[in-house]
This record gives C-alpha cells, sequence and structure tokens, in this order.
C-alpha cells in the first residue's frame, strides 16, 4: 500500500517513519509512505504556496496553481489512488473507515494549511473529505499521520499475530476486555482469578462479557445498530434476568421499602 502526502511540511513526516509499526512496515515493503513537497511546483523567486483571499479578510489561502500541480502529478504516477483532503469538513474518520481504506492501493492525502485552499481545487481533483474529529488542526499533517498510523496497522503481515487487529476495541463492534501482565498482584489489586484458570473456554466467555458491558457502559451507541451472536445474547438475556430479578424484588416489596424509610 502506497500513502502519498502533499503537504507544504514534508519534514513533519519523519518522526512516523522512524518507529514502531509504521517503520516495520515500510522495512517489509508492505507500506510505502512518500511525502510531496507543495513548494516544489510553486513559480518564482519566492515559490509562493499562499495567497490574499479574494473579498478579504484575514489569513491567508493556498494558491490552487502549485497544489493543483503537485496533486496532478501525484495522481498520474499513482494511477489506482483515491485523494483525499483532510478537512474538519469530511466524514469522520473511525475503524470502519480505516479498514475500508486498508483496501485500497495507494491513497493520496492533501494537507491544507493557513485558512484553508482554494475552492477550486475541492471541486475538480479531490475525491473524498476526510477529518479525524470535530476540531480545527492547524494542518492536515496531523491527520494524514493519524490515518496512516490506523490503516498501516491493518496491512496484512506486519503486526506481529496475524490476528491481533480482529481482536482490537471496535474491529468486532465492542470495546476490548482489559489486559493484565505480571506481577499477580500490582499495588494490592488482583489479576481476576479466571485468567489464571487455564480454561481457555472461560477466559473466551469472560473477555467477551467484559467487552459487552464495558461498551453497554462507555459507549452504548456501538450496541444499538450490532448485529449479535448467539453467545453475546446468551450474555445479554443473563443480564436481562438478573435485572429483571432486582426490579422483581422491589415491586413485591413497593418502591422505598428495602431502604428503611430513608
Ligand atoms: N480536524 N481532520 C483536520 C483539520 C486543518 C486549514 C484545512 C481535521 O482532518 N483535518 O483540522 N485540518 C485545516 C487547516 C485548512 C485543514
Amino acid at each position: 500500500m502506497n500513502f502519498i502526502v502533499i503537504t507544504i511540511f514534508p519534514e513533519m513526516f519523519a518522526p512516523l517513519l522512524e518507529h514502531g509499526i509504521v517503520r516495520k512496515g515500510i522495512q517489509k515493503e508492505k507500506i510505502s509512505v512518500q511525502a510531496v513537497n507543495i513548494r516544489d511546483f510553486a513559480e518564482g523567486r519566492h515559490k509562493m504556496t499562499d495567497d490574499r483571499p479574494y473579498g478579504g479578510g484575514c489569513g491567508m489561502v493556498m494558491k490552487p496553481e502549485p497544489l493543483a500541480k503537485a496533486i496532478k502529478a501525484s495522481q498520474k504516477r499513482f494511477p489506482f489512488s483515491k485523494t483525499i483532503l483532510l478537512t474538519p469538513q469530511g466524514r469522520v474518520f473511525n475503524q470502519g473507515l480505516a479498514q475500508e481504506f486498508v483496501s485500497l492501493k495507494e491513497i493520496i492525502f492533501v494537507c491544507g494549511r493557513y485558512e484553508g485552499i482554494d475552492e477550486r481545487i475541492c471541486s475538480n481533483l479531490i475525491d473524498d473529505e476526510v477529518s479525524i474529529g470535530d476540531f480545527v488542526l492547524t494542518g492536515g499533517e496531523l491527520a494524514a499521520m493519524v490515518i496512516i498510523d490506523a490503516v498501516t496497522r491493518l496491512v496484512p503481515g506486519i503486526l506481529g499475530g496475524e490476528d491481533s487487529t480482529e481482536k482490537d476495541s471496535f474491529s468486532d463492534g465492542l470495546i476490548e476486555h482489559a489486559h493484565f501482565t505480571r506481577p499477580r498482584v500490582f499495588e494490592g489489586m488482583n489479576v481476576p482469578e479466571v485468567l489464571l484458570s487455564g480454561d481457555h473456554k472461560e477466559i473466551e466467555n469472560w473477555r467477551l462479557e467484559t467487552s459487552l458491558i464495558r461498551t453497554f457502559l462507555k459507549k452504548p451507541d456501538l450496541l444499538e445498530n450490532r448485529a449479535f451472536n448467539s453467545n453475546e445474547l446468551e450474555i445479554l438475556k443473563k443480564w436481562c434476568k438478573s435485572v429483571e430479578k432486582i426490579i422483581h424484588t422491589q415491586s413485591v416489596s413497593g418502591p422505598d421499602a428495602l431502604s428503611g424509610g430513608q
């Protein structure tokens, strides 16, 4: 998979390429990341990439000519690419989009700076607009890095355990279960007994149940449009029965009856 990033700050990408999984992906030739400097396509002695906005107002706008040249050159070199503008106006990036992107051969990220890019770039050269969240950065570069990072770890053959991303938070629409490692007791807190039992079926059940509980408590919206398998339904029904039992006890005695009139 090839990532191409169009930016006026190509040096910003060096640290991303030098560490961890992204570096490993590059070493294993599973991915490549190439920063294209917009300034290399700018004309004149000053190689300007920005200009004052028509209609007045503060701040600068990215000039269309050098940006268009940089995008067109990249699209010509990577004919299967999808060109994505990083902007708070785009659809919000999530794990589902990461999975969609990992099936692409080439992605060109366009990173804006200043107040934004000339509108005529958006309408002709951009295939898609993506945001990493509802906040405003000073440029698209960090957003591009966030997406490259999240997509790279899904590329087959980079992460150690092939199936470890399948067990991630969100990959099956649930938050991940808790993790524990040695020591057995840390600052007075124990590791759950079931994880020490060696009973793999029980451990799987415990992990699924804690995933469901955590999702229900922290991100209940994830459960609303999700198809549950039979194991998951069993767990939800078990909770239902427990809750019904609690309510039943209350209704037999009447509200507030058990609190001793407090
Ligand atoms: N949020 N998600 C984001 C952003 C900066 C001015 C247009 C975001 O993706 N990108 O805030 N980008 C702006 C800066 C030009 C992009």
